[in-house]
């Protein structure tokens, strides 16, 4: 995982903007929120999975660095005071409040469509029909039906009191869909089989309810040193998650569980694809 992110990182650095100029303030905080932090586990994803049809690392570094543009621009809209108003994210002051509001939020739309301008680009793969596919379903991952919609239905717990079914279905938008767009990216460029596709798919769908029952747990006995966040956020608003339906034991097992299950749905790729199957560890594992 570090040597992809640190891959990702020099590609990351090259696609954003710098200069002088009155937008200078704009690409310094597009590349504050972008560069230097961060488990860069959606680029990992889709460089794992495109290593499973041979994917040129040159295309699927390309993909990795859109998943994770859109993935830090909702970071830096999350954290405004009007959605989770908060101060620290990878161990830092958040975008607005190094920056300040207005900067953020136009840091957060230029990361947003910078992601599609990259995909959009030949380099990313000589094929437009598999440019085009990757864009689409980025852009059906990224918006009202997917990541932005769960975060309106976040913004709705806090005002209704939600049960394990809806939580579920909130999670599997808000932040299963960039998982699962990061697996099926591999799939696209390596134009994989239909059952290729629905293994990654599987897949995809339990790693990122392990990994989001894991993020409450670190919410409740995380450390926010060592998660580079503020921690405690769930119970303080009194959020519905995993962890409070379930209480933190079956919390834990239920993510365990998860996490052996993704790793399961991997068998038609034989050892091709154990890193992947390490990664569903990490994510329950993980104290970050
Ligand atoms: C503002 C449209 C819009 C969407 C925001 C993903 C999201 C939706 C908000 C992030 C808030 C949050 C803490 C969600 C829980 C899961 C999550 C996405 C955690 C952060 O992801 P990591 O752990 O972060 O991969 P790093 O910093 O390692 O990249």
């Amino acid at each position: 995982m570090s040597e992809t992110a640190q891959s990702v990182e020099a590609v990351l650095d090259d696609l954003l903007p710098s200069g002088d100029g009155p937008e200078a303030r704009l690409f310094a905080a597009m590349r504050y929120a972008t560069l230097g932090g961060g488990k860069r586990l959606r680029p990992f994803l889709v460089v794992a999975s495109a290593d499973l049809f041979d994917v040129p690392r040159s295309n699927s570094l390309r993909a990795g660095a859109a998943v994770e543009l859109i993935h830090c621009y909702s970071l830096v809209h999350d954290d405004l005071p009007a959605m989770d108003d908060d101060e620290l994210r990878r161990g830092r002051p958040t975008c607005h409040i190094a920056y300040d509001e207005a900067t953020a939020i136009l840091a957060g739309d230029s990361l947003l469509t910078l992601a599609f301008e990259v995909l959009a680009d030949e380099a990313t793969h000589a094929n437009p029909d598999i440019r085009c596919a990757l864009v689409a379903e980025l852009a059906s991952a990224a918006g009202g039906q997917g990541m932005a919609g769960g975060q309106m239905f976040d913004l709705a717990a806090e005002e209704t009191t939600f049960g394990l079914e809806e939580i579920r279905r909130l999670q599997a938008l808000k932040t299963g869909r960039l998982f699962n767009y990061s697996c099926l990216a591999g799939v696209i460029l390596g134009e994989g089989s239909p059952a290729a596709r629905k293994a990654l798919m599987d897949y995809a769908h339990d790693l990122g309810l392990a990994f989001q029952i894991a993020d409450d747990l670190l919410d409740l006995e995380g450390d926010e040193l060592e998660v580079g966040k503020k921690v405690g956020k769930d119970a303080e608003a009194g959020k519905a998650t995993f962890v409070s339906i379930l209480g933190a034991h079956d919390a834990r097992e239920e993510a365990n569980r998860l996490a052996g299950k993704a790793a399961s749905h991997l068998d038609l790729f034989s050892a091709k694809a154990d890193l992947l199957r390490h990664v569903a560890r990490f994510v329950v594992e993980r104290r970050t």
